[in-house]
């Protein structure tokens, strides 16, 4: 099978023939349909989210199942899945309490080659999935089947951005109707923020982007408002769309700790700011102390949308169906897998707010 190789660190990715793993007993091989390109694949190809290549990357795919393990009990060829780049195994302590983005068995199924290249080398795969290429054989835990007619390209999405920021606004902030909202990074996970925002019935929506398309998109998704952090200090600018006050959620969905400082000062007193991007693993994330105490600020940690997966898949799907989040306008661009290279140059530049391998 084809698949995209992270071969060396800010190096393009190889396309390569390459020969899958024999798949174990709980294990799937799943016909990739569409994987989207996340900034988080980028992450690892800087060096900012550790993983040593080769390796085959992509973590928000869709497909369908081509073949299962003996000891699969919830999957059967022909089913429609999307995978979950954090394994949800269903049984362990926090599975139970509906944090599946927090499953105590996520590492046991990550540990394992998937292919081998030409020359003999094991590849692993991004997160346990390995969505850029035309199989990818992963743990049952990484799947979760899903009945819809929504096209392949907008179910890969709800893989990784679409829970991951809807989640943000839905379940770590718990954004309320009325509530205000200031989100700073607006690709493909921000805008989904956004989206959660709105469908949750957030009054002021301020999409925060130095990039003027991603801004239009944000405005054309649900933000109310757009700033540009060209033009002047962006929390100032917040402050001035909110009587001075700050908003009661600001989240930070880039990655950088300038910017969490940034969403932690646009947070009102009593209001929290929410970091989704994850910095460089070298870094630390401060604030400062007198409004984390004397203004009771909150910082929030957010991973995967504090998704349980499997109950939030098909809620995220049907939000599509009924026409509540809109994916097919995140979708800048479709590409086949051999352009993975220029989906990676064109989210560098600016230029989509989500490229999508089909
Ligand atoms: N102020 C405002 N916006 C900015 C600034 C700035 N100073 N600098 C850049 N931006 C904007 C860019 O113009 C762009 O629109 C946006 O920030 C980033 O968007 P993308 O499309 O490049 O990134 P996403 O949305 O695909 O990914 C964002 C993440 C936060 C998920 C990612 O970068 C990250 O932190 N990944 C690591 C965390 C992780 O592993 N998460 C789980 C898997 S995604
Ligand atoms: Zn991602
Ligand atoms: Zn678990």
């Amino acid at each position: 099978m084809r698949a995209a190789i992270f071969v060396e660190p800010n190096g393009p990715m190889s396309v390569e023939d390459v020969t899958p793993t024999d798949p174990g007993p709980r294990d799937v091989v799943v016909r990739i349909t569409a994987s989207g390109v996340c900034h988080s694949d980028l992450h690892v190809i800087s060096g900012a989210l550790p993983m040593p290549p080769p390796a085959i990357l992509g973590h928000e795919g869709a497909g369908i199942v081509e073949a299962v393990g003996a000891e699969v009990k919830g999957l059967a060829v022909g089913d429609r899945v999307i995978g979950s780049f954090i394994p949800a195994c269903g049984v362990c302590w926090h599975c139970l309490r509906d944090e599946s983005h927090l499953c105590d068995n996520t590492y046991t199924v990550m540990g394992s080659p998937r292919a081998v290249r030409a020359d003999g080398t094991p590849l692993m795969t991004m997160t346990g999935l390995g969505t850029f290429a035309e199989y990818m054989t992963c743990d049952e835990m990484s799947l979760v089947k899903i009945e819809t007619d929504v096209p392949d390209a907008q179910l890969a999405l709800v893989g990784c951005g679409v829970t991951t920021g809807v989640g943000a606004a839905l379940n770590t902030a718990k954004v309320q109707p009325g509530d205000t909202v200031a989100v700073i990074g607006c690709g493909g996970v921000g805008q989904s923020v956004i989206q959660g925002a709105r469908i949750a019935g957030a009054s002021v929506i301020i999409a925060v982007d130095p990039v003027a398309l991603k801004r239009e998109a944000a405005l054309g998704l649900g933000a109310t408002h757009a700033v540009d952090p060209g033009e002047g200090d962006p929390v100032e600018q917040v402050k001035a769309l909110t009587g001075g006050r700050g908003v009661d959620y600001a989240f930070e969905v880039i990655g950088l700790p300038a910017t969490v400082a940034q969403a932690f000062d646009m947070a009102r007193s009593g209001g929290a700011a929410v970091a989704v991007g994850v910095s460089h693993f070298t870094e630390s994330i401060t604030v400062p102390s007198f409004p984390l105490v004397l203004s009771e600020k909150r910082l929030l940690g957010c991973v995967y949308g504090s998704a349980q997966v499997r109950r939030d898949f098909p809620r995220l799907v049907g939000f599509v169906e009924n026409g509540r989040l809109d994916l097919a306008n995140m979708i800048t661009r479709t590409l086949p897998l051999d352009d993975i290279n220029e989906a990676f140059r064109a989210m560098t530049a600016g230029e989509v707010v989500r490229s999508v391998i089909v």
